[in-house]
């Protein structure tokens, strides 16, 4: 990043590195230029995989090397770059697929005590999800209560994780070509637990040395994070919680209020954050916050947590990842609660700073100098209310060094793949034949999944902002989930007049016949799964091809950081999309290894990966990859507008 280009599009992220500058308080904005990345590590140029290295074998930039140089260019064990290179991938995408499947195991053991009655404060809140789900499982329903029928449901879901042989359970919701496709190349996961520990034991010193099978292997993990940990999370959430529906919210730190108490929750897995939205607004609460001089409780959100109570009950969300120490910057925040996942050590020392507490609630992720207060799902109501009292009691603390930006954005969010599918179809004949049709008559060009983190290494916000407007201005649908779809929201981007304003004609114009934005939030990062069940519904809905791969359709994620979006789009790539990433690429360092994800990969599996720094071309190479797909499906003539009877859509088909 030049040096003088600003940190961020957003203003109130702007104003608050200001003021953190002035009140001495460290962020990551500024660690991020005191820390500069390690160049060859950057490259997956670094194995610190054993105690005899670590070794770097990064060749430096710009030089040729010969035959001789080449073959020395190894590490201690022998080990070339390549090897490095894959093993490094492979292990980022096993950390990804471990952390959303340690997510979905906990989701299911949840979802059992609920079942068992041993979660009071929790019910089954989606009746009809959880009979699809025993339909889809073969669940017997009868005349059995939704509690027997979770209790199967429940036990089957948990046993995916230490499933020793066979296939997961849901790869059966792919189309029947992709199936085929993982089948034939050996990269249907058995269960998710064996994939993540076979990753790691390919990768270990001495044993998988071969970079294509580790690739390969790593895909096969990848896959267990996305039909798998993943899918189970979401899938039981949606039942436990409510699958989501179009809601209206607000969100930047312009959310948090100045008189009341503010609470920020922030993380990734839902339970607890659930039962403080019921909490917090007790008449109980209310009244203690109010006998410590504040007006009420102000919940927002932070990251992904954020984005399961956005998508379920409208709180409004105060940012994305690089806002959070921002949020404790205004001086307005009681509490910052979090769980699991993306939640920066850094919070601790800027909470020193002001009279925030950071408390953590899970016993998988303490912060040292932060306070813990475990959270007990058996006694969830009673847990919360300890956390909330202690938000509150912290209320009387707060300095005089409060400012809160004044910037804050409506925003639509709610777009799960049933409310897609009931919002295109009607609730009697729900489906994707709407948007296939529109995709096959032009009037939408394609579908584009633009997803992931934000990173300090680029100015934040900026590449989704310009990738997505890019995309959308092309008819391009554009789907989306994690900390890019609240950039989104921040610019105004997830209304429904933004087609009007920011779309092309055709897009333009479906939008606002069905009444939704141009651009729709899916969820949290677990969702991301969401938008597979999307494509293999356009799939199944017919017209466009008979796998994933044939879709007029990609993915993207700008301004990635975590191993976690490494694991996510190696399993779109694993299932036949076009996906590309921003700001860094961690195989740069090996020609071998770079060119397997980019190019060889499509030939197995249909999906490849593409790197590309700048957002707008980035939505090119998208695009140019959606106009393929079409010219391959005989629907590229846009020009004019073809209505599409049976007769003919069969023959698509
Ligand atoms: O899982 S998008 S920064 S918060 S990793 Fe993290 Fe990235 Fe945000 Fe959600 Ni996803």
């Amino acid at each position: 990043m030049a040096e003088k280009e600003p940190k961020s599009i957003d203003p109130a992220t702007l104003e608050m590195i200001e003021k953190a500058k002035q009140d001495g308080a460290r962020v990551v904005f500024e660690r991020a230029e005191s820390t500069r990345p390690c160049p060859i590590g950057a490259d997956g140029n670094c194995c610190s995989i054993c105690a005899m290295g670590p070794c770097r074998v990064a060749l430096p930039r710009g030089k040729e090397e010969t035959a001789e140089e080449r073959r020395k260019r190894v590490g201690v064990c022998g080990a070339t770059p390549e090897t490095i290179s894959a093993r490094n991938f492979a292990r980022m995408i096993a950390a990804g697929t471990a952390s959303h499947g340690d997510h979905g195991r906990v989701m299911a053991k949840f979802f059992l005590a609920i079942a068992r009655g041993e979660a009071p404060g929790y019910e089954i809140k989606d009746e009809q999800k959880l009979l699809q789900l025993a339909l889809d499982l073969g669940v017997t329903i009868g005349d059995r209560s939704n509690e027997e029928i979770a209790i199967d449901i429940g036990e089957l879901l948990l046993n995916e994780f230490g499933k020793q042989e066979g296939e997961l359970l849901f790869l059966n919701r792919a189309p029947l070509k992709r199936q085929e496709i993982w089948r034939k190349h050996g990269i249907a996961p058995r269960g998710i637990d064996i994939e993540v520990a076979e990753a790691m034991h390919r990768t270990h010193m001495g044993t998988d040395q071969d970079y294509r099978d580790l690739l390969i292997a790593g895909t096969r993990t990848a896959l267990a994070d996305g039909w798998g940990g993943s899918m189970i999370g979401t899938d039981i959430q949606d039942i436990i919680f409510g699958t989501p529906s179009p809601v209206l919210s607000q969100i930047n730190l312009g959310v948090l209020k100045e008189d009341e108490v503010n609470i920020i929750i922030h993380g990734h897995e839902p339970q607890l954050a659930e039962m403080m939205a019921i909490v917090a607004q007790t008449p109980e609460m209310i009244e203690y916050a109010k006998s410590k001089g504040a007006k009420g409780i102000n919940l927002a959100g932070m990251c992904c947590t954020a984005n399961e109570m956005l998508m379920r009950h409208g709180v409004p969300l105060a940012g994305n990842f690089l806002q959070q120490e921002l949020a404790i910057v205004t001086g307005a925040v009681e509490a910052m609660v979090v769980d699991v996942q993306c939640i920066m050590q850094g919070l601790v020392d800027t909470a020193n700073c002001y009279h925030t507490k950071v408390i953590t609630t899970d016993s998988r992720a303490k912060i040292q100098g932060a306070t813990h207060m475990g959270f007990e799902e058996h006694n969830a109501p009673e847990s919360t209310k300890t956390i909330v009292k202690t938000a509150i009691d912290n209320f009387v603390n707060r300095g005089k060094n409060i400012r809160i930006p004044q910037h804050k954005t409506h925003m639509v969010a709610g777009f799960s793949h049933e409310t897609i599918n009931y919002l295109l179809g009607g609730m009697f004949r729900s489906s994707y034949r709407p948007l296939n049709d529109n995709i096959i008559n032009g009037r939408i060009r394609g579908v584009a999944g633009v997803v992931g983190c934000n990173n300090p290494r680029t100015p934040h916000d900026v590449g989704n902002l310009a990738m997505v407007k890019e995309l959308i201005k092309n008819d391009v649908l554009v789907l989306q989930t994690g900390c890019m779809a609240m950039a989104s929201g921040k610019s105004g981007l997830m209304v429904p007049e933004a087609a009007a304003k920011y779309a092309g004609k055709g897009l333009a114009e479906v939008c606002e016949t069905v009444g939704i934005p141009p651009v729709l939030h899916m969820g949290a990062c677990i969702d991301n799964t969401r938008i597979l069940i999307a494509a293999t519904s356009m799939v199944k809905d017919g017209g466009l091809g008979d796998d994933i791969s044939d879709l007029p359709a990609a993915g993207a994620a700008p301004e990635w950081m975590s191993e976690k979006a490494i694991a996510i789009g190696q399993y779109f790539v694993g299932s036949g999309v076009f996906t590309v990433f921003g700001t860094t690429w961690p195989t740069t360092g090996s020609k071998e290894v770079t060119d397997f994800l980019f190019k060889d990969i499509e030939e197995m599996y249909g999906g490849k990966w593409a790197f590309e720094t700048d957002p707008v071309k980035a939505a090119h190479l998208m695009i140019d990859h959606i106009d393929k797909k079409r010219k391959a499906l005989g629907i590229d003539k846009t020009g004019e507008r073809v209505l599409f009877d049976m007769a003919m859509r069969r023959d698509l088909e």
